[in-house]
């Protein structure tokens, strides 16, 4: 349906994956772009080898990593020895090469929309980023170091499908930005804010016609949204101003194999309460925010 991300043999420096055979999935416990690939195979009903990465210790800035995922990205897949990336890819990729439940439409209009969609997702992925690092845990646990920026800037020739990424370099760009001004700052907040009230509105209006994102039943698209929709309430976005929104999240909430893929540890969610009261009582909450700044 879209132009998939597999990667070229000439991108894979590390040249061992290409003689291994199944599905292995690279993934990181707390990435959402994880979460949303282990909900989708799980709903596609697939069996997977899992190789995690830990991000909080910087493994995906390895050589080895690198050399599967020049973006540095989780998640990553390695199929039979051909390796794909891009989470909704991915997907994609999978939801084709298998057999079990379809989680893209067959109908052509519903396709393009879907395509459209995915895409608008994808490109918010750094609103739910700064969003994540500002509310999520305190900047001193979720930072990543100059030194271990430098190492994944230098790490790499850079191509993916054979052709100059320009992707690590926006990648790089955020982590130095969070650096120099020691966090996310307010200003990053209200943009990404901005940008969620406008995507909800049209979630909430597709929602307002149907049960799901797309007429024909439950797709990938549910899921990928989900997992955004899912992550910024938990730091503290009203997602209750949009009710049929906020009807259609609870519902795949109330699901195990949802709530499976985004559980964290309570020691974790405890730090996180933690950290979102401290920044209510100084008035800097996501909800206070937004309203000193009349949204
Ligand atoms: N567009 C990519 C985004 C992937 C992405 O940004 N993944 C995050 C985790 S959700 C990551 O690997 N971050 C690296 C890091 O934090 O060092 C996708 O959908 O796969």
């Amino acid at each position: 349906m879209t132009d998939m991300v597999k990667l070229a043999i000439s991108d894979i420096k590390t040249t061992e994956v290409l003689n291994w055979e199944g599905l292995h999935l690279f993934h990181f416990m707390g990435s959402s772009c994880s979460q949303k690939t282990r909900i989708a195979f799980a709903a596609k009903g697939v069996e997977w080898e899992s190789h995690h990465v830990d991000i909080s210790k910087f493994e995906n800035f390895t050589k080895w990593f690198m050399g599967i995922n020049p973006r540095g990205l989780m998640p990553t897949l390695v199929h039979d020895g051909d390796v794909h990336i891009e989470s909704n890819d991915i997907i994609e990729y999978v939801d084709g090469a298998f057999d079990g439940p379809k989680l893209f439409p067959t109908d052509p209009d519903e396709q393009a929309f879907m395509r459209e969609s995915m895409k608008y997702e994808d490109d918010l992925h750094l609103c739910v980023r700064a969003l994540t690092f500002r509310y999520f845990l305190p900047v001193e646990m979720m930072k990543k170091p100059d030194d271990a920026v430098d190492v994944y800037e230098a790490e790499g020739a850079e191509t993916v499908a054979g052709e100059f990424d320009g992707r690590k370099a926006i990648e790089v760009e955020f982590w130095r930005k969070m650096n120099a001004n020691n966090g996310i700052i307010d200003e990053q907040v209200i943009d990404a804010v901005d940008q969620f009230l406008v995507a909800f509105g049209k979630l909430e209006k597709r929602l307002e016609q149907h049960e799901y994102l797309l007429a024909s039943g439950m797709t990938a698209l549910d899921i990928a949204w989900w997992i955004t929709v899912f992550r910024i309430t938990k730091l503290g976005f009203p997602t209750e101003r949009f009710p049929k929104l906020f009807i259609w999240y609870g519902k795949f909430l109330a699901r195990e194999d949802f709530a499976r893929e985004v559980a964290a540890p309570s020691e974790v969610m405890e730090m996180s309460k933690r950290h979102q009261a401290a920044y209510a009582a100084e008035g800097t909450s996501m909800q206070q925010l937004m309203a000193v700044h009349g949204r």
